[in-house]
């Protein structure tokens, strides 16, 4: 992101970052840092780059320090996925088994009745989940089709829920209207960096996203916003993602961090698997940078084992998807993620509970 206003010494973007500073002298790094500086470019890539080079131990340090100036490390924020429409997607995402360009196999389904989505709400709740997010293969909603999403917003908020909602492209009336329905958050991911961006979706533009992005927040609501690695994508384009959203006007409330779940027919089926080490490191980036918002393990936690999954809460995650399923996709299931949180000490968050 271009920053015109810098200053070139060994000053720190935050007030307590000795071993930043120490690791980066180790390594010789020119530091570039704003003076002062809250809302956009408040972290240059360079400087994210950098976190990103530093050496393991005290990236998860940092990370886990920063993570402890801001959230209890013994809490996970529990959110519970559900498609409500599924598949037929006109968009072309490179990683997405819903697009209907690609053959997945995937059995297509309309929008779900309001009655059957709040059944899946209240067996979230029942799990434990805080937050319920209803996903849409859309590339934007029509009028109709928000009229009965509105209505399952308002019974999903009415069992005591955090309502969440994901259906593509928002202008600012319908980001007004979801609001008044009572939904308290949008995800609408940017994926990647705006270059990469464009190897990987040609439907819409990486513009499109930070405008719809701007539209949620414009009308109060919490934006949920990140992206997914293990596209074949470099550090560098995973450092200009993380500083894309630490740098938006007001830091996204929840970050969820994808790793790619491999669907058999995309075109990014058998991309070379992301190093669990660069997985775990992008979450502490994301915690460093964006020190109060919800860092979200989100999929392909499935295929990580405990070891991992514990290493990424020390690297800061604080969230994660809950429940069987992700949107088409398996997801670790409840049971084991009770035997983990137990092992590990760690709690689920309840709605409302402040952080
Ligand atoms: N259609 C809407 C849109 O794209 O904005 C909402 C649903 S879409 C499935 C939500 C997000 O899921 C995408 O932005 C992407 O980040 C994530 N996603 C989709 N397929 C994925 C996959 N195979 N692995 C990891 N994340 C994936
Ligand atoms: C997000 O960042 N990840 C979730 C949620 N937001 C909607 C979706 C993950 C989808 C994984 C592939 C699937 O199950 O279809
Ligand atoms: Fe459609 Fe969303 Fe999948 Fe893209 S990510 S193909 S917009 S469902």
């Amino acid at each position: 992101m271009p920053n015109n206003n810098v200053a070139q010494a060994p000053i720190e973007p935050s007030n307590s970052d000795s071993l930043l500073t120490d690791a980066r002298q180790t390594n010789s790094l020119t530091i570039k840092v704003e003076k002062g500086t809250r809302g956009a470019g408040r972290w240059p890539v360079d400087d994210v780059k950098a976190l990103f080079d530093l050496p393991f131990n005290d990236l998860l340090y940092k990370a886990q320090s920063v993570h402890r100036e801001n959230f209890d490390p013994n809490r996970l924020q529990l959110s519970s996925l559900l498609s409500i429409k599924t598949g037929a997607c006109p968009e072309d995402c490179k990683y997405c088994p819903q697009s209907a360009r690609y053959k997945t196999g995937l059995e297509v389904e309309r929008l779900m009745r309001v009655e059957s989505i709040v059944q899946a709400a209240k067996k979230a709740k029942a799990n434990g989940a805080a937050r319920f997010c209803m996903g849409a293969a859309w590339r934007s909603p029509k009028d109709a089709d928000l009229q009965v999403v509105e209505e399952a917003v308002r019974q999903v908020k009415d069992l005591g829920l955090e309502t969440c909602a994901t259906l593509g492209m928002l202008n600012a009336q319908q980001a007004a209207s979801l609001r008044d329905a009572g939904l308290d958050y949008y995800n609408h991911n940017l994926d990647t960096s705006e270059s990469y961006y464009k190897e990987v979706i040609t439907t819409r533009t990486y513009q499109d996203r930070l405008d719809t992005l701007a539209h949620v927040r414009g009308v109060g609501m919490n934006v949920c916003s990140g992206g997914i690695v293990g596209m074949g994508e470099s550090r560098q384009d995973r450092a200009e993602l993380i500083a894309n959203l630490a740098n938006l006007p007001e830091p996204p409330q929840s970050v969820p961090i994808n790793n790619l779940v491999q669907v058999k027919g995309t075109p990014l089926d058998e991309v070379e698997p992301l190093d669990d080490f660069e997985f775990i490191r992008t979450i502490a980036v994301a915690r460093i940078t964006m020190p109060t918002s919800y860092v979200r393990l989100s999929a392909g936690r499935e295929a990580m084992n405990d070891q991992m999954q514990a290493l990424c809460f020390m690297a800061g995650a604080n969230s994660v998807f809950y429940g069987e399923a992700l949107l088409t996709t398996s997801n670790a299931s409840v049971e084991h993620d009770r035997e983990l949180m137990a092992k590990l000490g760690i709690d689920a968050e309840s709605v409302n509970e402040p952080a």
